[in-house]
């Protein structure tokens, strides 16, 4: 048998980077999805590159768009692919307040459109299917921790949209008898997370702190828990999925849960910085109380550098999501590898790998950019 072919949307995302790489070594010929932009955006997947010139390629970028029929249509069909990974999305919560109808389009008919594009090419029978679900279903949690069977609660248009997308893949499994799964994923994270994510916002933020490259962090809600994983081991469990006998969803977490805070607190220690914390509610302020340069306690005596601002609330907030993997554990055989403590001491480590770029950039008299969010 020749290797299996898969496509890819949201390759240029942070799970799109893991999984490519994840089939590449499995011996797959790769094809992922991308979208126009008026830059580069394809700095995950540099290293997989291979110039277009050169025959017999196993990766292979086309240009496409989850609003887009025509474009998924064409690829899907010059492809043939033996599996789809639908990972491409507007994934930004807070962003879904502010484009709700773009991120309905994306996320939610997105999937309706690569179901239908299968069908409509006959691929029923030969195409297997992948969703990115996700635990914001659960939204306003019905029971704790969370399995295959907890009721959704949607909070955002974000989750609203991939509530669609998670009824319209079981529906065609049901109707048209495709092989199609949602992977109901919590939170996880990386090394390469989108920068206005939490967590990596507040990695990237630590390290240019300790360098002396930024004064101060500014972040919501402080309460917030979340069931934190790695990326790298959360890619596994999608190519899991669609290697079985039949069809099904699955919970992928850890089952642990942390508050944004202890997520702060973690990453801060990592660098040495020792926060105490002080006030309630919009006024808490994380004051470091060692363990920064000489220079900035000589500039200030208590140096204030976490603070709550009010423009990082959502309208309606998910507090707490726990998830349960035991199905997951049981019928793939997936176990997640890496412990919270070692996500946040990977991530610390490649970000002051970044700020310490920055920062020789900027001693030499470069411009660095300088975008906080
Ligand atoms: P990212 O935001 O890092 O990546 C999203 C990808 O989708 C990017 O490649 C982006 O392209 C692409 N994309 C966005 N809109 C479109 C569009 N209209 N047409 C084509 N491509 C588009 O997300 P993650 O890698 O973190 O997540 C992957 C998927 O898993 C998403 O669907 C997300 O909602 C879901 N999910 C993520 C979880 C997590 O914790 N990471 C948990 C549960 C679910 P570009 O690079 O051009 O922006
Ligand atoms: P989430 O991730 O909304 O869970 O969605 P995010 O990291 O954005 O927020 C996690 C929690 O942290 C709180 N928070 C902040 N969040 C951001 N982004 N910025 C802040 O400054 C800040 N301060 C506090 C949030 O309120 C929230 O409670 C992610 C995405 O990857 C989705 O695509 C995916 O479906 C879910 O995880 C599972």
């Amino acid at each position: 048998m020749g290797s299996k072919t898969a496509l890819v949307t949201g390759i240029t995302g942070q799970d799109g980077a893991y999984l490519a790489e994840l089939l590449l070594n499995k011996g797959y010929v790769v094809h992922g999805i991308k979208r126009r932009a008026s830059l580069f955006n394809t700095d995950r997947i540099d290293h997989l590159y291979q110039d277009p010139h050169v025959e017999n390629r196993n990766f292979i970028l086309h240009y496409g768009d989850l609003t887009d029929s025509t474009s998924l249509i064409r690829v899907i069909q010059q492809i043939q692919p033996d599996e789809i990974y639908n990972l491409a999305a507007q994934s930004h919560v807070a962003v879904s307040f502010e484009e709700p109808e773009y991120t309905a389009n994306s996320d939610a008919l997105g999937a309706l459109r690569i179901l239908e594009a299968v069908r409509i090419l006959g691929l029923e029978r030969k195409t297997r299917f992948y969703q990115a679900s996700t635990s914001e279903l659960y939204g306003l949690v019905q029971e704790i921790p969370q399995t295959e069977t907890t009721p959704f609660y949607p909070r955002s248009p974000y989750a609203a949209a991939k509530l669609y997308a998670y009824w319209i893949t079981v529906n065609y499994r049901e109707a048209y008898g495709l092989y199609a799964c949602n992977g109901i994923l919590f939170n996880h994270e990386s090394p390469i997370r989108g920068e206005t994510f939490v967590t990596r916002k507040i990695t990237r933020a630590v390290a240019r702190i300790k360098l002396g490259l930024q004064d101060k962090l500014y972040l919501g809600n402080l309460d917030a828990k979340r069931d934190w994983g790695h990326a790298r081991d959360y890619v596994e469990a999608q190519w899991l999925m669609l290697q079985q006998d039949t069809p099904e969803d699955y919970v992928i977490a850890t089952g642990e849960q942390h508050s944004v805070r202890e997520f702060v607190q973690l990453a801060f220690g990592e660098v040495g910085i020792e926060i105490g914390w002080e006030g309630q509610g919009v006024d808490e302020v994380g004051i470091a109380t060692s363990g920064l340069s000489r220079a900035v306690y000589g500039k200030y005596r208590n140096p204030v550098v976490v603070a709550v601002d009010p423009r990082y609330f959502r309208p309606s907030e998910v507090e707490t999501l726990l998830g349960d993997p035991s199905k997951a554990k049981r019928q793939l055989g997936w176990h997640p590898k890496t412990s919270f403590r070692e996500l946040v001491s990977e991530m610390m480590r490649e970000d002051l790998k970044q700020a310490e770029k920055d920062e020789l950039c900027r001693r030499e008299g470069y411009r660095t950019y300088d975008y906080h969010e």
